[in-house]
């Protein structure tokens, strides 16, 4: 038998599940890219806080890719299970805020009259890093926007407009540097592009605050839903797993209304860019190093990688020495700390979670990971070898090519190596005017040692020349 409201009273009491009337709530939330993260932690927060007495934030999610989220909880009435996987055991609740999934090819006017409802209030984004359709110099790629979230959210705000509604709040909850600027940005080069008549609206009545968001949710395995169909007695085809620490920092700019989500332990403040820089540069930086050097060392998780005493106190040194020394911290944070909370929760066996994961799109994540680190140190003349040995392996894993190299400009940088050689691709990818835009302009001494640390790497299975 399947989750659903109408098997919801089989669920055994120990597991925590709706206990207000879910499917009377309005629908005031439309969420693009409703992946494993944002069920694991916006949802999370918003089942609570509806729970806790702030109605009608049911949540609309929208898939732009795939149908899969929408055939694994729409029979399920967008009912799903949540499972934490920590020191204290594990702990299930069926999580009752999406009421529905939209598979935006299969009905995109469904999509925009969501947006255009008048119950909406907000528009909440996790299309991964890629999603935004930056170009390589950080600007919008019209052509690439096509397919994702702006023309939906674009035609909706033109309905909204035309119906004398009131604007959005759209925040977006992906991993990128000051990604409300960002997104503000980009919708404006959009809208500026299609329909300029709706540009000083979209200026006067929306809002694009700033978020930090943090939970570690890794891929759910076949096994996380049978363990998850023993303990319900229910077959669960959205099961999500997370570890049990989340936090969620949030611009204090909202266009209207939004849930108690500080209620729920969401912390609303007047400036994110301390929390975001230190989440970005000491969490997803040290991530994406024991993603490419754990890799190459033969492992497959978060947790291995972390113990091995050949990486450790390179990620020590990333974190402590280099990436929390470019941050300027709010008052009260401490990044010591925060560096200690970081390598327990990363070294948390039970919620394995693929390097493989980490390792997709570095082309993506790259910039706001470790460059914006270099670049602080670099102006300072300063070195950051941890980060550098990172970056020589984000290259030899570029260059080794394959199935693991999961990154829309992976296969661009591949040639790119078969025309420079192993000599020329730091130059190339980095230098001013290179293949990635960022703030880092290395010196050709910094160039030399990437490269030399590059060509050093013990463990660059494809020795292939370029050709
Ligand atoms: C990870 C993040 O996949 C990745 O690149 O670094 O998804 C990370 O787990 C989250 O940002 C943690 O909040």
């Amino acid at each position: 038998m399947r989750l659903s409201y109408r098997t919801l009273s089989h669920v055994p009491d120990q597991v925590l599940h709706p206990e207000y009337d879910a499917q009377a709530q309005k629908v005031g939330i439309v969420h693009f890219g409703i992946g494993a993260f944002h069920r694991a932690h916006q949802a999370w927060y918003t089942d609570r806080a509806m729970a806790a007495g702030d109605r009608d934030w049911a949540i609309c999610g929208v898939s732009l890719r795939s149908p899969d989220v929408a055939e694994q909880l729409n029979p399920q009435d967008g009912l799903y299970t949540l499972s934490t996987q920590g020191g204290s055991g594990e702990e299930l609740r069926v999580v009752g805020a999406v009421r529905e999934v939209l598979f935006a090819p299969g009905d995109p006017q469904a999509v925009v009259g969501r947006v255009a409802s008048p119950d909406t209030r907000i528009v909440t984004l996790t299309v991964t890093e890629k999603g935004y359709a930056r170009s390589g110099g950080g600007g919008l790629d019209q052509t690439l926007a096509e397919r994702s979230f702006y023309p939906l959210l674009t035609k909706g705000l033109l309905q909204r407009r035309a119906a004398n509604l009131p604007g959005l709040t759209v925040i977006s909850c992906d991993n990128l540097a000051d990604n409300g600027r960002v997104l503000a940005a980009l919708m404006t080069e959009y809208v500026a592009a299609h329909h300029p008549e709706l540009s000083s609206w979209l200026v006067r009545e929306c809002r694009f605050p700033a978020t930090m968001i943090d939970r570690i949710v890794p891929a759910t395995s076949a096994a996380d839903k049978e363990r998850v169909e023993a303990a319900l007695g229910l077959r669960d085809e959205g099961v999500v797993v997370a570890e049990p620490f989340s936090q969620w920092v949030i611009e204090n700019d909202f266009a209207g209304p939004v849930p108690d989500w500080a209620g729920q332990g969401a912390q609303i403040v007047p400036d994110v860019a301390p929390y975001e820089a230190a989440k970005l540069r000491m969490l997803n930086g040290a991530h994406s190093a024991l993603a490419y050097l754990g890799l190459e060392r033969g492992h497959d998780y978060v947790h291995e990688a972390v113990s091995d005493p050949a990486l450790s106190p390179l990620i020590e040194q990333l974190m402590r020495r280099e990436a929390a020394t470019s941050l300027e911290p709010a008052p009260g944070q401490d990044l010591g700390a925060y560096a200690d909370s970081l390598l327990a929760r990363f070294a948390n066996s039970a919620l394995p979670h693929k390097l493989a994961q980490i390792a997709m799109d570095g082309s993506q994540k790259i910039p706001q990971r470790w460059l914006a680190t270099l670049a602080w140190h670099s102006r300072r003349g300063e070195e950051c070898p941890a980060v550098l040995t990172a970056l020589a392996a984000w290259m030899r894993h570029l260059r080794h090519g394959g199935p693991l190299v999961n990154d829309p400009r992976g296969d661009e940088f591949r040639t790119l190596w078969r025309e420079v050689g192993d000599d020329g691709f730091a130059s190339a990818l980095f230098k001013q005017g290179g293949a990635i835009a960022s703030d880092w302009s290395p010196q050709d001494a910094q160039l030399n040692e990437l490269t030399r640390r590059y060509c050093a790497g013990q463990l660059a299975a494809n020795t292939t020349e370029p050709s």
